[in-house]
């Protein structure tokens, strides 16, 4: 398998957390998106992933894209361990969590959001950072209730093995140190970082670790 990933980006680190997870090998394809204005730009890129984003997994010659949809076709191809619980309303629950992060709070304070508002609406450096806070925040704050709340309270999100929820959390809680946000406010979704991390699978996922790492 090929990972078309860049060591800082949230959305291939929860690819990076899954694959681990899931004990499967992949080589890492690195694209710096940053260096001579975005490698996720290049033409060569954008034939593999058109919306110039990472990650991309190649299994096989099958190309996918979305970090969710890699996520759930690694669930239903290689199901062992398992990333979602079997109860469809427990399932409904782990997605729900991991869909806060991933389509709620993500995407606002993405790099290419970022971009924009800086280089076409002009927006002050400082600024940017206030509106990543905002958005992160108000998603956070939603996740640490439903965590508090879950019937299935445990270790992790929902209840006591990692699932997507978790996977989408722990990339997303280091986005939110980079922009500066006051995580204290959520003290379970600390804990339960701090139950992720332990995990071989989790640490060595981190940004720091990959081999693009700078
Ligand atoms: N919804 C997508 C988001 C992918 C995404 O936004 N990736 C970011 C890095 S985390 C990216 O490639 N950004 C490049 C850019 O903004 O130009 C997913 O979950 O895979």
């Amino acid at each position: 398998m090929k990972l078309y990933t860049f060591f800082r980006s949230s959305a291939s680190y929860r690819v990076r957390i899954a694959l681990n997870l899931k004990g499967l090998a992949y080589e890492q394809i690195p694209i710096h998106l940053r260096r001579a204005g975005g490698e996720q730009f290049a033409a060569s890129y954008k034939a593999i992933n058109p919306q110039a984003l990472v990650p991309a997994l190649d299994d096989g010659g099958q190309i996918l894209t979305q970090s969710l949809a890699i996520m759930e076709y690694l669930e239903e191809r290689y199901p062992k361990p398992p990333l979602l619980p079997t109860d469809p309303v427990d399932r409904a629950r782990v997605r729900s969590m991991a869909m806060i992060i991933a389509c709620e709070i993500h995407p606002i304070q993405n790099l290419r959001v970022l971009v924009h508002l800086k280089n076409n609406l002009r927006q002050p450096e400082d600024d940017l950072n206030l509106w990543a806070r905002h958005w992160i925040d108000l998603g956070l704050s939603a996740l640490e209730q439903i965590a508090i709340s879950t019937p299935k309270r445990g270790k992790f999100c929902f209840g006591d093995t990692p699932t997507l929820a978790d996977i989408c959390l722990v990339p997303q809680l280091a986005n939110a140190r980079r922009f500066g946000c006051d995580l204290s406010a959520y003290p379970t979704l600390l804990h339960v970082e701090t139950a992720c991390n332990a995990l071989p699978a989790f640490a060595n996922a981190a940004p720091e670790k990959q081999p693009d790492a700078e």
